[in-house]
């Protein structure tokens, strides 16, 4: 059987990576349809070998339709995945807007696949930084539950999309020529600096992304009680996201015996060289599928800590492969059928 496929934001970023995983993975595909903002209807980008026309989204563009990835924002999300679950797709959405919804399933193939089966037409990929954390961080806490975890991130430009990513290189540029480096899509420049994460911040002073670390990953791991504080940081990297976790568990837990259960873990690729001081690194994360970690340690500050770092490609697992490893998961196990309950939104 092959699908009729819609990428909703299929010119930016995620959606243009989204585009070459279906290819790549070689997706079972009847159809592929590109849709974006009126601005880019008429534009064509590149599919096995031809040129696909990019269509402004619309209610008729989702006819027939049986699976939508949309990567467009959470307004955008807002306004048209309600009608295409209508029109009988299942909506695989990258953005914030149904995430914390408890009718809509929040999904890391490696964590918990099963909770996809109770969708009811929209499915929610969480946001980078939690998905990375929770590929790392869910094998330890099989073994012995992670009590707190104290996350820093430095998350890359890609996480604020294609326009932010130029953007760095133009300051880069500009700043090489002595000129001064202007700002749009960031609020400050980014390139040779770096500032906390400019999402909203709330009344005790965390910011949204710093927020959705913590809630997402209860959700995730179905851990309410689960201790999580974040600090979020942006720097001058394009693509990447890295974290520096600090995870304390119940019991001591040997950092041996971690990096063990991780060199066999789904979706995490080990990277250590104690003697040559070689560690994950964001240059060397990009265009990977796995999750770098290492630089595992006992925590000095406490008997039952552990500390970590991990690099990953914050396009790739961190939005586009975890979104087409859910599409995956739902003709695997059948479950990529239509919506037959009403969706919130
Ligand atoms: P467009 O290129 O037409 O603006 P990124 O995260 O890289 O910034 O990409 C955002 C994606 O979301 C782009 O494909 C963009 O299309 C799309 N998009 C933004 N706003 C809308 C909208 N109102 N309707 C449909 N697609 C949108
Ligand atoms: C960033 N993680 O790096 C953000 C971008 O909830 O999907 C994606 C926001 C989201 O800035």
């Amino acid at each position: 059987k092959s699908y009729r496929v819609a990428i909703l934001g299929a010119t930016g970023a995620v959606g243009t990576e989204l585009i070459e995983l279906l290819d790549r993975r070689n997706f079972p595909l009847a159809e592929l349809k590109l849709l974006a903002s009126p601005r880019s209807a008429g534009k064509t980008l590149p599919f096995k070998g031809e040129q696909l026309e990019v269509e402004a989204v619309s209610e008729e563009a989702f006819k027939g339709i049986d699976l939508v990835l949309a990567s467009a924002g959470g307004s955008t999300s807002k306004a048209w995945a309600a009608k295409a679950v209508a029109a009988g797709a299942v909506v695989i959405d990258n953005s914030s807007a149904f995430r914390m919804d408890p009718t809509v399933p929040l999904v890391v193939p490696e964590v918990n696949p099963k909770a996809a089966a109770d969708h009811r037409g929209i499915i929610a990929n969480p946001n980078c930084t939690t998905i990375l954390m929770a590929v790392a961080v869910w094998p330890l806490h099989q073994v012995q539950p992670v009590r707190r975890i104290v996350a820093a991130t430095y998350q890359s430009a890609s996480g604020a999309g294609a326009r932010a990513m130029e953007e760095v290189k133009a300051q880069a540029r500009a700043i090489l020529a002595g000129e001064t480096p202007t700002a749009e899509a960031f609020p400050y420049p980014l390139a040779f600096n770096l500032f906390p994460h400019n999402s909203a911040l709330d009344e005790r002073g965390y910011c949204e992304e710093e927020m959705k670390m913590v809630n997402e990953t209860r959700k995730i791991f179905d851990a309410p009680e689960m201790q999580i504080s974040a600090t979020c940081v942006r720097v001058p990297v394009l693509r990447a996201h890295s974290e520096s976790l600090n995870l304390e568990f119940s019991e001591p837990f040997d950092p041996d015996r971690a990096r063990d259960i991780l060199a066999r873990s789904p979706g995490v690729r080990l990277v250590e060289d104690w003697q040559a001081n070689y560690f994950p690194m964001p240059m060397e994360a990009t265009g990977r599928d796995e999750v770098l970690v290492g630089r595992i340690r006992k925590d000095l500050s406490h008997p039952c800590g552990l500390e970590l770092w991990l690099s990953g490609d914050q396009i790739r697992k961190g939005a586009a492969l975890n979104a087409v490893q859910i599409a995956e998961l739902l003709v695997k196990e059948n479950w990529l059928q239509p919506a037959t309950a009403a969706v919130s939104s």
